[in-house]
């Protein structure tokens, strides 16, 4: 029988909290990409969102607030065969975990980073996260938010991630399909995932994006894939996805925004310096023998550095 990746945890999130679609569409993603429970690793942060690894019948790690990504940085390249899904929060994110999140745009690891954007900090009680707009007054807030929103699509494409997306939790159809495309790019893909937190948000509702949400792949004329056949419109590409990123309010778009399959990832530009690393990464290596005695031999490993 096929793994369907849930586990036998009790979920404990609100009724009605946006985290369940999100949940189903990891399951649905990962069950339809015939992959295996060994084949796949979730890493979190803290918060409701970081709970999901748990929710998930595979390896899991429910690490530190904001430090999702470096972990999962780790994880990645010890065996870049492994897929990495990171199911954290906007808190987690961009804010405390800001300066990993713009690090791993840059290096390209092969994360698929599935971003819970609910604007607040749903476990702490619902203060003003950095997806939160400037001057919203939400039930959990004593007065209007003065911070400024950071804007998740801009900020990834600014920091290079080659692939950039958005879904709502509420189209699971769409967000599956995201999943996927994110899973099989060899770089590394944001989806912001708009998703409501009916507990503590009573402003950005499920009601409030059903009104707003509409699919960009609906727009006939919609290309945002840059191929090798097509990278000298890499620029125009780029543009065009950060345009969309700047439309929000009556309208608010979702899908796919940017993608760039001719940037190199980061574990295939490790391998031109570190021979054999991709067909043999350092979680795959047999480290002791039959009687655990260890095998490794680090004089032969680093046999070019020794200075006699
Ligand atoms: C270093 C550190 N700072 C603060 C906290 C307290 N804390 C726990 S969860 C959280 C925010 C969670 O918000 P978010 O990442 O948006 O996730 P959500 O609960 O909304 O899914 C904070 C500030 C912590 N656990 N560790
Ligand atoms: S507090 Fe908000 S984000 Fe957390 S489980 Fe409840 S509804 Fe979901």
């Amino acid at each position: 029988m096929a793994h369907n990746f849930k586990s036998d945890v009790v979920v404990d999130w609100c009724p009605g909290c946006g985290d369940f679609g999100i949940l189903t569409s990891i399951t649905q993603a990962l069950t339809e990409m015939n992959l295996g429970g060994e084949d796949v690793v979730a890493v979190s942060g803290i918060g409701c969102s970081g709970k999901t690894p748990h929710y998930l019948n595979i390896a899991g790690v429910h690490t530190l607030h904001g430090r999702a990504i470096p972990f999962a940085t780790g994880v990645k390249l010890a065996n870049p065969n492994l897929k990495v899904i990171l199911p954290s929060g906007d808190g987690d994110l961009l804010s405390i975990g800001a300066g990993h999140f713009v690090a791993e745009g840059r290096r390209n690891t092969g994360l698929t980073i599935v971003l819970f954007d609910n604007a607040v900090y749903g476990l702490t009680k619902g203060q003003a996260a950095p997806t939160m707009a400037l001057g919203e007054k939400t039930k959990s807030l004593a007065r209007e938010n003065i911070f400024g929103k950071v804007n998740p699509i801009a900020l990834a494409l600014s920091s290079g991630y080659s692939f950039v997306a958005r879904g709502f939790s509420f189209d699971m159809k769409q967000l599956k399909g995201l999943i996927k495309m994110a899973l099989n790019h060899k770089g590394s893909a944001v989806i912001d995932v708009l998703q409501p937190c009916p507990t503590y948000n009573d402003v950005n509702t499920m009601d409030w994006y059903r009104e707003r949400v509409y699919r960009l792949e609906d727009e006939p004329s919609w290309d945002p894939v840059v191929t090798k056949d097509n990278a000298d419109s890499a620029a125009m590409k780029f543009q065009q996805a950060y345009q969309k990123a700047l439309e929000w309010g009556e309208k608010i778009p979702t899908g796919l925004f940017y993608q760039n399959k001719t940037i190199p990832s980061f574990t295939e530009r490790l391998s031109q310096f570190v021979p054999n690393y991709l067909t043999n990464p350092p979680a795959t290596q047999v480290v002791f023998n039959k009687d655990h005695y260890t095998v490794v031999d680090p004089e032969k490993t680093f046999s070019d550095k020794i200075i006699d």
